[in-house]
């Protein structure tokens, strides 16, 4: 008798795991309202660098008179030749099942000039074809105003640095919301501006040779930004009552993780992400610089001899108009660092990543990637979504870029596959078990392009592009196979 109850017992207890375990496996998928997508931008994909009055940006102008500033001597002028071959490209994104193609557009296609109100029409024209036949397929396009490729005249002028800066951005902004904004409803401003202004803008502002020196840098900041929450109201103003789209800006975030539990690191791990991330986010989301980076540019330029902090103060009324602008919030991850406190550094060099007084290193366990500091970490997207929501008010955010390289194009790349396994994975747990909200997961990139100064070397496709056929053709990789599955079952 004893024996049967337990036997009973035991039965029921094992139908209720396995119970319990079916519907958890059955939750274990991505919410209905999510969306997959993949990226691309314009240099990095188009080719056509002089086609039908296009004029030259600040990448043509790069490689074409400092072939060695690109690891293979390589440059955009063909690339994948997205110019001619948008068709193929909207039917492989039609064969994934993607419901968003996140792409940039050229500015120097719309404004050859950069700055004048003349507008290019054929450029116009091959967007036109490209949103359309998006369309037709039930794809949504996601549109990066500014990925990097800024017209050399504007570049001349100082770009970013130039206080005409916002009005040149906000024209050739409008002009985008004039022509696409009746099909186009999901805006990017810019693309990174962490990069923009403490990286890639030395070597093309090209006016600068002691670059990067912690005044241009938050200089640029603080315009990218003013040009950001500007063309957020041109929208609210002109074009949200008829267009009812979405306008959004996306930053990098690479974890940051305290190496130790000492208190310093703990707190440098803190300073480092409102850095890299705050100094965008806050301003945006909550309000102004981030204080514990206003305080620490303002200690550093002291020690430097600088009469004031090289990071500029907005106004009340600036702090007020960068407030709020954003419908959602891009974010682009790729990896993970352990943070510790660092000494002061020398006074005898200034720059953006010294105010942050921090060192960074990784784990020789994680594994590696073709790009050197590129390691797989899927846990720190999961805190780094996580901190974003404690930290902004759990905002909606669309992850615009994740990805994997390798140097190979080999079609059997299973190391990608499992990245994006267990990348999907990380978000999944952040939205069901942690109540981030985050909406869209968009693999970086749909296929093999030009990964600036790495050229060809290094590839992020879940397409391989073979770039010594003249015919650049696309063929799905495994990781492809894979997404396509993922996008199909909305589930890992
Ligand atoms: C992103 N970093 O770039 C860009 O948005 C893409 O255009 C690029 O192809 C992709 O990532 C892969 O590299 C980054 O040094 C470049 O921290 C550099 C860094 C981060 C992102």
């Amino acid at each position: 008798m004893l024996k049967l109850e337990m036997h009973t017992v035991g039965l029921i207890a094992l139908t209720t795991c396995l119970l319990i375990g079916l519907s958890e496996a059955d939750e274990w998928e991505f919410p209905e309202d999510f969306k997959f997508g993949v990226a691309t931008s314009a240099y990095q994909i188009e080719g056509g660098w002089d086609a039908d009055g296009k004029s030259v940006s600040v990448w043509d102008r790069i490689t074409h008179t400092t072939p060695n500033f690109v690891q293979d001597g390589s440059n955009g002028d063909i690339a994948c030749d997205s110019y001619h071959k948008w068709e193929e490209d909207v039917t492989m994104l039609k064969d994934l099942g993607v419901h968003y193609y996140r792409f940039s557009l050229a500015w120097t296609r719309i404004l050859s000039g950069g700055y004048t109100s003349t507008v290019n029409e054929a450029g116009v024209a091959y967007y036109n074809k490209l949103i359309d036949k998006l369309l037709e397929n039930g794809i949504e396009p996601v549109v990066t105003l500014y990925h990097w490729d800024m017209p050399q005249k504007i570049s001349t002028l100082g770009g970013v640095t130039n206080n005409v800066w916002v009005d040149i951005f906000t024209n050739y902004a409008r002009t985008a919301f004039e022509r696409f904004g009746d099909r186009v409803k999901t805006w990017i401003t810019f693309n990174e501006p962490n990069i923009i202004c403490h990286y890639f803008h030395s070597v093309l502002g090209s006016l600068q040779p002691d670059y990067p020196n912690g005044v241009i840098e938050y200089l640029c900041t603080y315009n990218l930004l003013k040009a950001h929450a500007e063309t957020y109201h041109i929208y609210d103003r002109e074009f949200r009552h008829k267009q009812e789209g979405k306008v959004g800006i996306t930053l990098n975030f690479e974890w940051s993780e305290p190496a130790s539990d000492s208190p310093e690191d703990v707190a440098a791990a803190e300073r480092r992400r409102q850095f890299d991330f705050g100094l965008f986010a806050n301003p945006i989301i909550n309000f102004d610089f981030p204080k514990v980076v206003v305080d620490r540019v303002a200690e550093r330029s002291k020690l430097e001899d600088f009469p004031r902090s090289r990071l500029p103060q907005f106004t009340f009324a600036e702090k007020l108009n960068v407030k709020g602008t954003y419908d959602f919030l891009g974010l682009n991850h790729y990896t993970t660092w352990l943070v510790s406190d660092d000494e002061e550094p020398s006074l005898d060099q200034s720059g953006f990543y010294i105010d942050t007084k921090v060192a960074r290193q990784q784990d020789p366990a994680w594994e590696k990637t073709a790009v050197d500091d590129n390691r797989v970490v899927p846990w720190g997207l999961r805190k780094a979504l996580n901190w974003i929501k404690t930290t902004y008010g759990n905002p909606d955010i669309f992850i615009t870029e994740c990805g994997h390289s390798d140097l190979t194009a080999s079609l059997n790349d299973d190391r990608r596959t499992n990245f994006y396994k267990t990348y999907l994975n990380a978000t999944l747990e952040a939205i069901l078990e942690d109540g981030v909200k985050v909406k869209a997961f968009m693999a970086w990139s749909l296929m093999d392009n030009f990964e600036w100064n790495k050229g060809y070397l290094v590839k992020f496709g879940i397409y391989r592009v073979n770039f010594t056929d003249p015919e650049r053709p696309r063929t799905i990789k495994d990781s492809g196979t894979y997404y396509k599955e993922v996008i199909s079952t909305r589930r890992i």
